[in-house]
């Protein structure tokens, strides 16, 4: 097992059937490749970070939005030398939600009319830098779903930022780093996740395929 892992990167709105997904795909992934596969997600709550976020997301505490943002960062570089250890062990990463969740959502926060001054003077720039140099995955899956959609699958829970307008800017945000992903050269594939389940997960499968067996490229850092 002398290649590594493969890092992909499962994106999307809240609702978008992206817990199903990665836990179907590591399934598949499993099951094709010849090496063991893990599931990773942020925010990951187990941290003393993380817990925080927690509280922030249940609405438990109150937290600037420039503070909220880094400490999602945050969350991401702690489990940078775990994440890439992972990885030069030959394993498969598969992460649910990345840096993209972190610049979609705060920026898209930034846009909504009712926002504090502050917050609407974010820019988009300002939220990709704590992020940038953070190992760049190989593939980024987004599930691509209209807010109107989302909401029709069964409503949205009770954490922060589950509401339909925020929601739509949401979308409109991830099109923008998609566009500059393209650019970048990093593989975004969007993905229309209104489908069933079984559909979803046939197109999904069919694009990670090159990935199952590992890669031999050294792993990118991102947006440097
Ligand atoms: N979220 C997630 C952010 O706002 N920034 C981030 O960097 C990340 C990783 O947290 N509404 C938001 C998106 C979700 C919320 O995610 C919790 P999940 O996947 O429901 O646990």
């Amino acid at each position: 097992m002398s290649r590594r892992g493969a890092f992909i990167v499962v994106e999307g709105l809240d609702r978008s059937g992206k817990t199903t997904q990665t836990n179907l795909l590591c399934e598949h992934l499993s099951k094709i490749g010849d090496r063991p596969v893990k599931l990773i997600k942020f925010p990951d709550r187990t941290t003393p970070i993380g817990q925080m976020i927690d509280n922030y997301l249940r609405s438990k505490s109150e937290l600037d939005d420039h503070a909220i943002h880094l400490l999602f960062s945050a969350n991401r570089w702690e489990m940078r030398s775990s994440l890439l250890q992972l990885l030069n062990e030959g394993i498969t990463v598969i992460c649910d939600r990345y840096a993209f969740s972190g610049v979609a959502f705060t920026f898209a926060k930034s846009l909504v009319a009712s926002a504090p001054e502050s917050t609407r003077k974010l820019t988009y720039e300002w939220c990709r830098t704590p992020d940038a140099g953070l190992p760049a995955p190989d593939l980024i899956l987004f599930l691509d779903i209209s807010a109107e959609v989302a909401k029709l699958r069964g409503g949205y829970g009770d954490e922060r930022y589950e509401k339909a307008e925020l929601q739509q800017r949401v979308r409109e945000v991830y099109k923008r780093i998609q566009d500059d992903m393209q650019t970048s050269g990093v593989h975004w594939i969007s993905i229309n996740a209104s489908h069933e389940m079984e559909v979803v997960k046939q197109e999904i499968c069919s694009y990670v395929k090159d990935l199952s067996n590992g890669v031999n490229e050294p792993i990118k850092s991102l947006w440097l």
